[in-house]
């Protein structure tokens, strides 16, 4: 926890206790609503899922949803494949997200049993085992594991796909022009307040996030793909300091 000052929309400074941020119940219960309203493209980047999934995800394969919050990038993934015999597995480690994302992926199968099934895990992706996937989902998720980790993440990633496997990786990134960094970030919270977000709501998020969301360059993400073994990477959306980027085995 730590003392921090928050300055509201009318300019005044408040000091509070800044708890850091966590995917507690609280944050599950407002969760769908938050990422669309503070994620610049996230609803891009889910109808984007549908769409490779079509293309990319092959007959008798598995695919993953690495840190599926409440299951939108598996539901996405859901109604996009074609191919028969897959499997979605989907997983996260924070309690209050599991319980929800089973909640949401049952209801969804008994509305629609025809498609894929999802099997939803509660665990670190770090230890998670992956093999045979054709198509791997990391939406906004790999900003979260401590920096040193994320080599050894998409190494393993690389590993579980087959060939011609694809992953999509979306982030939060940092630009390396301080004044580029600065003017992205101000459209950011712009856009936040344009949703509906009060300045204390931001600053008080922006508090909560440090140290917890560590965001890289594009540069970064695409070195480490390519040092992985991907054969190409490419970002494919771009909207202020959010990307997603497409990287094929
Ligand atoms: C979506 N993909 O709606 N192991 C497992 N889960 C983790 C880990 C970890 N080491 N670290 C963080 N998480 C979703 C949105 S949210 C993005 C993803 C955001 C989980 C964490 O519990 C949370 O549910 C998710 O990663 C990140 O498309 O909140 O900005």
């Amino acid at each position: 926890m730590s003392e921090d000052k928050i300055y509201t929309v009318a300019g005044e400074v408040e000091t509070g206790e800044i708890e850091p941020f966590s995917f507690n119940e609280e944050v599950a219960a407002v969760f769908p609503d938050m990422l669309r309203r503070s994620i610049p493209g996230y609803a891009a980047s889910l109808e984007a899922i549908g769409s490779l999934a079509a293309r990319y995800v092959r007959a008798g394969t598995n695919c993953y949803d690495l840190g599926c919050s409440l299951g939108a990038a598996s539901l996405a993934l859901r109604q996009g494949i074609r191919a028969e015999d897959c499997r979605i597995v989907a997983i996260d480690n924070a309690p209050a997200m599991i319980e929800r994302c089973r909640t949401i992926v049952h209801e969804e199968c008994l509305r629609d049993p025809a498609g894929a099934p999802i099997e939803v895990v509660p665990g670190d992706i770090l230890d998670a085992r992956l093999s045979n996937a054709s198509m791997v989902v990391l939406n906004y998720t790999l900003q979260f594991l401590p920096v040193a980790e994320r080599e050894t993440m998409i190494v393993r990633i690389f590993e579980g796909l087959n060939d011609g496997g694809l992953l999509v990786l979306s982030e939060k990134v940092v630009d390396p022009d301080p004044a580029m960094e600065a003017l992205l970030a101000d459209l950011h919270h712009e856009h936040k307040r344009r949703n509906a977000y009060s300045a204390l709501e931001i600053s008080r998020k922006r508090a909560a996030l440090e140290n917890v969301l560590v965001p890289e360059t594009v540069n970064e993400h695409r070195d480490r793909l390519l040092r992985a073994g991907f054969s190409s990477a490419a970002v494919w959306l771009r909207y202020f300091n959010f990307v997603s980027i497409i990287a094929i085995r």
